[in-house]
């Protein structure tokens, strides 16, 4: 199961654990003070889990140039190999999230049991109705589930039953639908017309999915078309999944808003709707350009979890988000990459978990708005990486993913068997 050597492992952590056990003693006593018990938060460290998407193990691009990276994996097998690796050293990545027809094989019983060997398992499946496959029988160049063309819409419908098909095969529970629909020229799209044809086509997958599955909108204000998009914001995503039913709910990609968007705000809403699918987690400078989580705006995405926290310590109503990092890594190791970014992620949770929400409430209900917002800084200003090394040495993980994984030398020890893929092509992945 294990790609790395158990043993390797608690080597390469030696050196380093005594520094570890000397700072967590230390924030152990600070966050007594507090009146925060510092093993809980690590036993929430160790159950928190996100998942890794397929796709996020190969090198990713632009619109202009592709640089393809050591080793990359050129199937699902090799990219669940990878994504063990990554859970392996951090152990909380234990999903992987697969994309459609990207990921099929002819198999699927065999991917399953071969993703079971590595400790992993399968989590929500993506259509992906945003670009032609050699041999179909129409094509989505304008649109897919909107499209004008009934063969276009059937053509992107059955996709989206073959995805569910296949993800029963492989024990996922969960439907990811992103459309590129939209348009890029005013006037060329009547808005209303093309929602009503997306909103029929979806009724047919929705009307597919098994009982105790769940199907998740994933909106996007931009990209491919830069006039409009159909899905193009959570206003629009949470009416279609109003109208759609219970089982289906918003999904929240960092990337996707406008700049300066307060998401968190928008995270609040559905979350008090029973609309909250979860997230796609990654960060943006300008728009959706997938940067590594927490890279750009840490406050952010601890801002988010503060909403997610507070919605499970009062246990809201059909609460149950999904994590995974949706990212494209262009100059570094995608491995590395997802690495940080599961930690990052990680530590905006914990450090959500250190909120004193009753001074918060109180200041809240008195109206302190100055101290209100100081009790969250207080939480954020907390240095918590002693208590993710400690979660990950507990759980069988590195203390420093980085550098163990460095020391390996992993994709130089499999670049032989992994030839390189050829970087002439340009491509967002
Ligand atoms: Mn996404």
């Amino acid at each position: 199961m294990n790609i790395f050597n158990q043993n390797f492992i608690a080597e390469s952590n030696k050196t380093a654990l005594e520094a570890v056990n000397r700072d967590y003693d230390a924030l152990g006593a600070h966050l007594e003070r507090r009146n925060i018990d510092i093993e809980e938060i690590v036993a929430k460290a160790q159950g928190f889990s996100i998942a890794l998407p397929s796709w996020g193990v190969g090198t990713g691009g632009t619109r202009f140039a592709r640089f393809p990276g050591l080793a990359e994996p050129r199937n699902v097998f090799e990219k669940v190999e990878d994504c063990a690796v990554i859970n392996q050293l951090v152990q909380c990545t234990p999903a992987v999230s697969p994309h459609f027809p990207w990921d099929k094989v002819d198999d699927f019983s065999e991917l399953r049991e071969f993703t079971g060997s590595k400790g992993l398992y399968f989590d929500a499946v993506n259509s992906n109705t945003f670009q032609d496959q050699v041999g179909a029988y129409a094509s989505y160049k304008f649109g897919s589930l909107s499209n004008t063309s009934q063969e276009s819409r059937e053509l992107a419908i059955e996709h989206n039953l073959k995805c569910i098909e296949w993800g029963e095969l492989i024990g996922s529970k969960s439907l990811t639908v992103w459309v590129g629909d939209g348009s890029n020229h005013p006037g060329a799209a009547h808005f209303t017309r093309q929602l009503e044809r997306y909103l029929e086509s979806m009724k047919q997958i929705y009307a597919a999915l098994p009982d105790d599955w769940r199907m998740s909108i994933e909106h996007k204000m931009f990209e491919p078309g830069f006039y409009s998009t159909v899905i193009q914001d959570w206003g629009t995503n949470i009416l279609c999944a109003l109208e759609l039913g219970d089982k289906c709910m918003s999904l929240v990609d960092l990337g996707h808003h406008a700049p300066n968007t307060n998401i968190e705000m928008i995270v609040a809403r559905l979350i008090q709707f029973k609309k909250l699918a979860g997230f796609h987690f990654n960060d943006s400078k300008y728009g959706d350009d997938d940067l590594d989580s927490g890279s750009i705006n840490p406050y952010q995405q601890f801002l988010i979890f503060n909403e997610l926290v507070d919605a499970e310590y009062r246990k809201a109503d059909s609460f149950s988000p999904m994590y995974m990092l949706d990212q494209s890594h262009n100059v570094t190791d995608p491995i590395e990459s997802l690495m940080v970014s599961a930690a990052e992620v990680q530590r905006s949770y914990i450090l959500a978990l250190l909120v004193d929400r009753e001074a918060l409430s109180g200041y809240q209900e008195s109206n302190d708005a100055l101290m209100a917002s100081n009790t969250l800084k207080l939480a954020y200003n907390t240095d918590v990486s002693s208590i993710l090394s400690m979660a990950r040495i507990r759980s069988g993980g590195a203390v420093d993913p980085i550098s163990t994984y460095r020391s390996a030398n992993y994709k130089k020890q499999i670049a032989t068997k992994r030839p390189s893929l050829g970087g002439q092509s340009s491509g967002i992945v």
